[in-house]
């Protein structure tokens, strides 16, 4: 009796958590250079729940897609995408890597923060774009 009405109680708990708490958040990463024009890339992956696109980038990397990425620490800022596939920015050709974010509606996005602060939501597909400033 006392242990049924554990279980019940156990249930009900476990039935308000909602269920996207659980479970990872699938998101594509899609390489483009706006400089030179090649062919895009595209990669699959995810990150955890509220996870942030660095291990989702790190994850890849992991996953032996082809996919290959280096990053810098700044000291108030945090990650700064160098580099992705060989491809680095550079300050003298003042080229860099811009972080984009397309949403399943097809709006694109420029997140104001970076790669170790931007939490991708489901289905997000996140363009890294060499490009020139
Ligand atoms: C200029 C600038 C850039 C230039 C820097 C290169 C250059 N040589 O000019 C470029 C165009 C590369 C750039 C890129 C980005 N930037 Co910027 N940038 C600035 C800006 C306007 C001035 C920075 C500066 O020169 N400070 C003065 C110098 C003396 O100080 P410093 O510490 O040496 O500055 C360096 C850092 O600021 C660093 N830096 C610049 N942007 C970013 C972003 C991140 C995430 C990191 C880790 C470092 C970093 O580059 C500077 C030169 O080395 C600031 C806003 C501001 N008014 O401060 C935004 C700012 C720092 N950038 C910001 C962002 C979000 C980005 C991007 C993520 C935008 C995007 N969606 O692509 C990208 C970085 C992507 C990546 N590869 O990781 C945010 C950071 C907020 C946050 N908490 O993350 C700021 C605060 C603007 C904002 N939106 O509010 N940026
Ligand atoms: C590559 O991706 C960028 C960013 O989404 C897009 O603007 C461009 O049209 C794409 N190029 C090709 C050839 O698909
Ligand atoms: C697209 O979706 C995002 C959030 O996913 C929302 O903020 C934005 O307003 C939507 N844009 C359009 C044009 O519907």
């Amino acid at each position: 009796m006392k242990a049924t009405a554990l279980l019940t109680a156990a249930l009900l708990l476990i039935s308000v958590i909602p269920a996207k708490s659980f479970g990872n958040t699938p998101i594509t990463v899609l390489v483009a250079n706006s400089v030179t024009n090649p062919p895009n890339q595209t990669y699959s992956t995810f990150v955890v729940f509220r996870g942030i696109l660095l291990g989702g980038l790190t994850r890849l990397q992991a996953s032996n897609q082809g996919f290959g990425f280096t990053y810098t620490e700044d000291p108030n800022y945090g990650p700064f995408l160098q580099s992705v596939n060989g491809l680095a920015g550079s300050a003298e050709e003042r080229t860099y890597w811009q972080l984009l974010v397309k949403k399943p509606n097809n709006s694109i996005i420029i997140p104001d923060v970076g790669i170790g602060c931007y939490i991708p939501a489901a289905n997000d597909q996140i363009i890294l774009k060499y490009s020139t400033y």
